[in-house]
């Protein structure tokens, strides 16, 4: 296919129906079915709660400020800088996002999954469709599953919306939703331009490639598990997206990122968003930067919810390291990563089931 073709949504195919999770867990029995249990994980390899390493904290204010000034030191740019290619994960504080449109998003979408199921199913994932209500990356029926449903939406582009799809109960969700995508997007145009600068690019080709590019938003629902420490809320992965934006809604914790071999619970700072580098940045960057396996575990008492905010470049964007950055009269570097269409890097994706880092392998060159 031409990279300049138009690519429409139902083009990335879908993820096999399967049974709601807050509707088996609300059965409060006692067991759990065992496509469920997750004996291909190993539930004991976590860092102390109390372990010192934790994923590096980047202050969006003072960043702004490094940027701002050509000359001095730039603390922060560098801080992002280490924290992007050590960790692929930081915790953005002072984002510049009002707390009035992330507590609003916050608590329509705890309102839309306390509605009954009938409800919540009237914006199920069509056939052949991510998007909706339901679950991701279910491709055989012989798979294990996790321990959660989701929400799926595509705010962005405008065009790319499908508003049948967006629910209209608790009845501002749609307003609330689309405040928090376009802010969102906003502070991920920002990131990109300071990382384009730590990259040694022009600050403005990295957002010119996501400018116009697809906004994905996640919305997890993990119900309590009696079996919490035998299944997953959320498969180990990478992003295959760019750059994601994650929200702790409500204050049970759960996400954990694989750190020298072992699984790191990360705790969130208040207000802040869960920043970390998907696949197409790592490729972007020819593997300078790093995008990190992590997983959601279950809580055994408690629901958890969480948002995340997957940002994609424009659908016409070739996948594969920057030009600027391979082979080009400054540098002889190797790429390390194919170059192909977004839209058979999307299939790609959407048609392989979650397992650690096995896309972004797919895409490497020997
Ligand atoms: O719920 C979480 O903390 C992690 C969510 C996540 O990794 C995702 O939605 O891809």
């Amino acid at each position: 296919m031409e990279s300049d073709q138009v690519i429409k949504r139902d083009d990335y195919g879908g993820s096999l129906p399967v049974e709601n999770v807050q509707a088996l867990a609300s059965r409060n029995s006692t067991e759990v079915p065992s496509r469920y249990l997750r004996h291909d994980i190993e539930f004991d390899q976590v860092s102390s709660e109390d372990s010192l390493d934790q994923i590096p904290v980047i202050d969006m204010s003072k960043l702004l400020d490094d940027h701002e000034c050509p000359l001095g030191h730039h603390d922060e740019l560098e801080k992002l800088h280490l924290a992007c290619k050590e960790w692929g994960f930081f915790q953005l504080i002072n984002h510049g996002v009002a707390e009035e449109v992330i507590e609003k998003m916050k608590k329509d979408m705890e309102e839309f999954f306390k509605l009954p199921l009938e409800k919540k199913q009237a914006f199920s994932q069509p056939p052949n469709s991510i998007e909706g209500y339901g679950q991701a990356f279910v491709v055989s029926e012989e798979q294990k599953l996790d321990w959660g449903d989701m929400l799926f939406l595509l705010p962005l582009p405008d065009s790319l919306r499908n508003m049948k799809l967006w629910p209209t109960d608790p009845a501002s969700f749609r307003e609330s939703l689309d405040n928090y995508s376009r802010e969102l997007h906003q502070v991920t145009m920002l990131l990109l331009k300071f990382m384009s600068r730590n990259l040694g690019l022009n600050p403005m080709t990295l957002p010119s490639v996501f400018e116009d590019g697809t906004q994905g938003v996640r919305m997890n629902y993990y119900p309590p598990c009696v079996l919490a420490n035998k299944v997953m809320g959320l498969t180990p992965h990478s992003d295959a997206t760019g750059l994601t934006l994650l929200l702790q809604v409500n204050d049970v914790q759960g996400l954990q990122i694989k750190k020298n071999g072992k699984w790191l619970p990360v705790k969130p700072v208040p207000g802040a968003f869960i920043v970390n580098i998907g696949d197409v940045i790592e490729i972007m960057s020819n593997g300078e930067y790093k995008s990190i396996e992590h997983r959601a575990v279950v809580n055994p008492e408690k629901q958890r919810l969480s948002i995340a905010a997957f940002h994609s470049p424009d659908l016409t964007t070739m996948i594969g390291p920057l030009p600027e950055l391979v082979n080009n009269n400054n540098n002889n570097v190797k790429a390390h990563y194919k170059t192909i269409t977004h839209h058979d890097y999307v299939r790609l994706i959407v048609g392989t089931k979650l397992d650690g880092k096995s896309t972004l392998d797919l895409m490497k060159l020997p």
